[in-house]
Parts: structure tokens; C-alpha cells; sequence
């Protein structure tokens, strides 16, 4: 017999709002920075906007069959932003608004738990053009935003996320550049963490004020799952300063009420913190019902003498500038093994060794896989199937990790899978597809692959069969 998950534990699958609805200038939808940096030449692969993506907008109703189908305990959708606010302050949008109730009303009267994210990444461009996240500005309006949105759709939402992965929106977006706004400013980029920590504080409270202190706030982090290329003193402190830029930059002020004071060494001669306000790290710190992690892959450095390497394993379109701020004299390893179609490698042990250091770390605070899931070059057979064993074992292995971090006592109250259909996969655009389901990009037409069928007969029997390891 293979592994049994409990009756209490969630099985779940995730999208984002601008990998799937397109209807881009519908419905009074106001323009967001990934609207204007997928239709920048040469910021995406192909071209690939999301002005049409998977439809969803328009087939939200067959989306919705298909959780069903698939026996879901709960969904992960986000909300855009311009999409109900166009602005980003200011008026709502009626029609944004009814959009998401009348999903949310459906999700609900399917008894599929609806987990809602305020922030995947589509900011609205207006806060862009005055300043982005670099300015607290746009912190402010978040609240705002956060506050409408508890208001117009709390009686609808089973937990709330204010951000996803930070991460990718600072460094990605401000230091690096290979997402939107596309900006290359290592010091705006430290600017935006804070603003986007203290946007997190901000609408947790905000939220909690409207619908009172038992509404479930969380918010979910990619938390690079680093290791040391050897066991020498100098490689664990390389290991130690991309764990403060990456991670603890994050879950400092969130989890544990301040900034690292290694990380703030390390950055001295980037910033000198000063966008950090009296007050700001206590509505930073905030309680959560769950941390929800979002876990692909491992990363391994070592300490290296000058300069460090920019094939940097985060499967992202080649850029000159580092997403690593601050971070000179440490070299990322060419990730090994079976890679997946981003390039990043399958180590699911990873992803037991991170939730139980984070359940070491923070008793206490419950943890869910809020993302974990592959993209591999899927083949259609003649007769329209798509098998795609190497997701299945992809999948198998890493939910067998969070089972194994269980057995040993994290407290892990659930798993969403990347993602329940092929999506605009940002910089890589409609050419990496994590899918359980498969997006014809010519018809719209939805395909369950393998992996939906095996996830589906996981979720009802609640037991992981046993099969081939990764191949
Ligand atoms: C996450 N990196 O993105 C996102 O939450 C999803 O929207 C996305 O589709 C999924 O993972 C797969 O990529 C990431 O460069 C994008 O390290 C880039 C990175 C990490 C996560």
C-alpha cells in the first residue's frame, strides 16, 4: 500500500490571472506592466502576450467543470488588479468585480475551496508610471486594493494570499529585468522588497479589519532551497548570504518582525535601508494562518572568488544584470541531472528538507505547498492523448516528499499542483507548458493529460500509488 494522506489535508491545483484570462481590454480591464512588457519586442519569447492566453475569462465555466472533474478539494486563482480597480486606486470596476463573484459563487456551490491571491504579478500600470513598487506608493494603494477586495468578495474567499513570490516581482522585475516592469536598478529592486513586504502587512490588517480576526490571511514564497556545493566554511556563508537576499529578506520582517542583520551588512554597499519607516516592521510581522511555499527545484553555490555566474538556474531568458543583489563572490552550479523544459533540476528532497527546517524554525505556523509542478516538451498521440509520464513521476516524488516531511512532523495542511492548465509561462510565454491539463493554443480546446487523471485518482482515494522514480 502506498501512502495515505489524511481526510483534513487539501488537494489542490493553482493558476495566476494573467497566465490564463486573457480578455486583456475586456470588460473594463485597465492596462497592467505585464500587458506592457509582453508587448515590448523582444521581452518574450515568441512575442507571446497574454491578450487572449487560455480564454479563461470567456470559458470560466468549463474551467470550473474541470476542477470538479479532477475532485479538487480547493483552487488557487489570483485576482488582477487592474482587472477590478483599472487604475490601481480609485473607482472599482462593477464588471472586474462581478467577474470574480460569479467564479467565486461557482467554485463555492461546487464545494471547491476558493484560495485567492491579491498579487500575481500584474500590477496595475498607472502605479508603474508613478513609481512602481520601488515607491511606498504603491504599498498604500495595495491596501487600498486589499481593503475593496475583502469587502466586495470576503464572503466568498476560503483563505486569502496578499502576495506571490515577492521574489520574482522585486528582482525579477527591478534587478534582473526578464519580468515585467523590465527594470535593471539593483537599489530600486531592495526598495521594492521592502514595499512589498510592508504592502503585505498592510492588507493582512487591512483584510482582518473588514472581515475580523478569523479571516485566514497567508502569503506565498518561492524559497530557494539552497545547498552548499561543499562543506568547506566558505561555501555554508555562500550558502548563508543567498539565504538572506533570497529568503530572509522575505520571511525576516514577515515572520520574524526585522531585516537580518547579515543581510543588511551584505547590502551596505547597495542600500542603506532607509525606505524602511518607523513602524513598518510591525505591520510587516503580521499572524498567518499558513505560509504557503511554492517549490520547484534545489540550488547549489559555493563561495567563488571574483564575479559571480549569471546562468543563475532560475530558467529564466538569459540577462546581463543579476537578480542577486548585492551578491558578487558566489557561483550558482549548473544544475544537474534530468532537467525539466525550465532547466531546473528534480530533487525532491528539497522539498522535505524545506518544509521541516521551516517547521523547525516557525512551530507553530502551518506550511502549504501552495505551487509545485514541471514543464516538460509534452507529445500529442494521433489519437489526441497526451502522456506524460515524466509529470506524473515528477509529481509522485514530490508529493511523496511532503508526506515524508509529514511522517517526521512538519505540520503540512496541503498541496496545490502547477498548474490546472498549459499557461502564458511569463518571459517563456506559451513555450513551457506546466499543465495537468492541456491548452490547444489554435482552438483553446482543453485536453486532460495523464498527470490530470493520475492527480484525480489521488485526490479521491487519497493515496499515492507507487511508481517509477524521475526518469
Ligand atoms: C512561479 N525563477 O514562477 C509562479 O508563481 C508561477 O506563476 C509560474 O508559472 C511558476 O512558478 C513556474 O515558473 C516563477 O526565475 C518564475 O526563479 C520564475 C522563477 C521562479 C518562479
Amino acid at each position: 500500500m502506498g501512502i495515505v494522506f489524511p481526510p483534513t489535508f487539501t488537494f489542490g491545483s493553482a493558476t495566476a490571472s494573467y497566465q490564463i484570462e486573457g480578455a486583456a481590454a475586456e470588460g473594463g480591464r485597465g492596462p497592467s506592466i505585464w500587458d506592457t512588457y509582453s508587448h515590448t519586442p523582444g521581452a518574450t519569447e515568441f512575442g507571446d502576450t497574454g491578450d487572449v492566453a487560455c480564454d479563461h475569462y470567456h470559458r470560466w465555466r468549463e474551467d470550473v467543470q474541470h476542477l470538479v472533474d479532477l475532485g479538487v478539494d480547493a483552487y488557487r486563482l489570483s485576482i488582477a488588479w487592474p482587472r477590478v480597480q483599472p487604475g490601481g486606486s480609485g473607482p472599482l470596476n462593477p464588471e472586474g468585480v462581478a467577474f470574480y463573484r460569479e467564479v467565486l459563487t461557482a467554485l463555492n456551490e461546487a464545494g471547491i475551496k476558493p484560495y485567492v491571491t491579491l498579487y500575481h504579478w500584474d500590477l496595475p500600470q498607472e502605479l508603474e508610471d508613478a513609481g512602481g513598487w520601488p515607491v511606498r506608493e504603491t504599498a498604500l494603494a495595495f491596501e487600498g486594493y486589499a481593503r475593496a477586495m475583502a469587502r466586495e468578495l470576503g464572503d466568498l474567499v476560503h483563505t486569502w494570499t496578499t502576495l506571490n513570490e515577492p521574489w520574482c516581482s522585486a528582482y525579477l522585475g527591478y534587478a534582473s529585468g526578464v519580468h515585467a516592469p523590465g527594470r535593471t536598478e539593483p537599489a530600486a529592486a531592495m526598495a521594492a522588497v521592502h514595499h512589498l513586504n510592508l504592502a503585505h502587512g498592510l492588507a493582512a490588517r487591512a483584510i482582518r479589519e473588514e472581515l475580523g480576526a478569523e479571516a485566514r490571511v497567508s502569503v506565498t514564497l518561492n524559497v530557494h532551497q539552497f545547498y552548499a556545493a561543499s562543506d568547506s566554511p566558505e561555501d555554508a556563508d555562500a550558502v548563508r548570504q543567498m539565504d538572506g537576499i533570497a529568503n530572509r529578506a522575505f520571511t525576516g520582517p514577515m515572520l520574524d518582525g526585522a531585516y537580518p542583520e547579515d543581510l543588511v551588512a551584505d547590502l551596505a554597499e547597495v542600500t542603506d535601508f532607509a525606505f524602511v519607516a518607523e513602524g513598518d516592521l510591525e505591520v510587516i510581522h503580521q499572524p498567518l494562518v499558513a505560509l504557503g511555499l511554492n517549490y520547484y527545484s534545489t540550488t547549489y553555490v559555493r563561495r567563488a572568488v571574483e564575479g559571480m555566474s549569471v546562468s543563475d538556474n532560475a530558467g529564466h531568458r538569459a540577462s546581463t544584470t543579476s537578480p542577486w543583489v548585492g551578491v558578487t563572490t558566489v557561483e550558482i552550479l549548473p544544475p544537474e541531472g534530468p532537467l525539466t523544459a525550465m532547466g531546473w533540476n528534480q530533487e525532491p528532497r528539497g522539498l522535505t528538507d524545506q518544509l521541516l527546517e521551516f517547521s523547525a524554525r516557525y512551530p507553530g505556523l502551518p506550511l502549504m505547498v501552495t505551487e509545485n509542478g514541471a514543464a516538460f516538451e509534452d507529445e500529442v498521440s494521433p489519437d489526441g492523448a497526451v502522456h506524460d509520464p515524466k509529470r506524473v513521476a515528477y509529481l509522485q516524488d514530490h508529493i511523496a516528499a511532503v508526506a515524508a516531511a509529514m511522517e517526521q512532523g512538519a505540520d503540512v495542511q496541503g498541496y496545490f499542483a502547477w498548474s490546472l492548465l498549459d499557461n502564458f509561462e511569463w518571459a517563456w510565454g506559451y513555450a513551457r507548458r506546466f499543465g495537468l491539463i492541456r491548452v490547444d493554443y489554435e482552438t483553446l480546446e482543453r485536453t486532460w493529460k495523464d498527470s490530470a487523471r493520475w492527480y484525480a485518482r489521488l485526490v479521491a482515494t487519497r493515496e499515492l500509488p507507487e511508481v517509477d522514480a524521475v526518469g
